[in-house]
């Protein structure tokens, strides 16, 4: 099998900004009973401040392999995903295993914006809470050593599925450490609005300070486990794709430098930030650890 085709091209990236939300066009996104609502919520002094994305940009340039390998493939196909209603169950290492229907885990703690910068292909204005809110009602047993999430994988409504190139449920996983910083979000809403199917709705986890493939939409399950989990990405490809994947320049892919990158709207290379910039949230994270082992 040849993964040239597949690569997650994590030379992107872009900026989120407030600025455009004042400007967005109708929502261009799903048919789910609630495309209308619109969130309350608090700004949150880990946003950064950055010019703005456009709308168009963030929800038309999408990755969501589920729905066809193209950019474009999300915004045409996720449309049939059916949001509403949607369940997502907590179990494993925990002392209070649960179902949460969505509007639940809207209860747990106040939605905050969060403008981040996301390397891939996007960032922007995202709207949740820390997942450490939810981790914590959970109760994790002294077992819980990482966190993984499944998301959906219906052959009935998402268009991809037949195709091998990722072993479905796409996975992702985090350190409970890693889950724990108050930068990782359980991401609900887009620009005020409810997040749009091809960005990953009705939910997901973003972690603004590593490549984009670690922050997993459409999120059917939280579990958490002793051992460090396989993730769709590390079964694919483990030499190129390690359970880490922080966002470092000196630490090249093996097909591509990760030196610098490209922003939307923009000519020039910039040069890549070590953790995306975010090196004062989670350096300590990985103190002393060889990051080039550990990528
Ligand atoms: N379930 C699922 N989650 C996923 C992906 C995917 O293919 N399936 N792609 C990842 C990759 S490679 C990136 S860059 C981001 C893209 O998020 P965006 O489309 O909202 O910008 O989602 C990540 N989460
Ligand atoms: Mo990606």
């Amino acid at each position: 099998m040849s993964y040239k085709k597949f690569s997650t091209d994590e030379t992107i990236t872009q900026i989120g900004g407030m600025a455009g939300a004042a400007l967005l066009p109708d929502p261009l996104f799903g048919k789910t009973d609630d495309v209308s609502r619109k969130f309350e919520y608090r700004k949150s002094p880990l946003s950064i401040n950055e010019p703005a994305t456009s709308w168009d940009t963030v929800t038309q340039v999408n990755n969501f392999y589920e729905f066809g390998l193209s950019k474009d493939d999300p915004a045409k196909n996720a449309k049939a995903m059916k949001t509403s209603p949607w369940q997502m169950a907590v179990e494993g290492e925990i002392h209070k295993p649960q179902v949460f229907d969505i509007d639940d885990l809207l209860k747990i703690a106040p939605l905050e914006e969060r403008i981040y910068r996301l390397r891939c292909v996007e960032a922007w204005s995202w709207i949740g809470y820390s997942l450490h809110e939810l981790i914590r009602r959970v109760g994790p047993t002294g077992n819980a050593k990482y966190v993984e999430f499944i998301s959906l994988a219906d052959p009935g409504q998402m268009t991809n599925l037949k195709s091998r190139v990722l072993d479905w449920p796409y996975r992702e996983a985090l350190r409970m450490d890693e889950a724990m910083n108050p930068l990782t979000l359980l991401c609900f809403g887009l620009y005020g609005k409810v997040l749009p199917n091809q960005n990953g709705g009705p939910t997901r986890i973003i972690t603004p300070w590593k490549y984009g493939f670690k922050s997993g939409k459409s999120i059917v399950k939280i579990r958490f486990v002793e051992y460090m989990p396989q993730t769709s990405w590390m079964r694919a490809n483990s030499h190129e794709y390690g359970f880490y994947a922080n966002v470092n320049p000196v630490v090249p892919h093996p097909r591509w430098s990760q030196s610098s990158e490209v922003r939307f709207g923009e000519k020039g290379r910039r040069k890549t930030l070590l953790f995306n910039g975010y090196d004062d949230h989670v350096a300590s994270l990985y103190q002393g650890m060889d990051l080039s082992e550990y990528y």
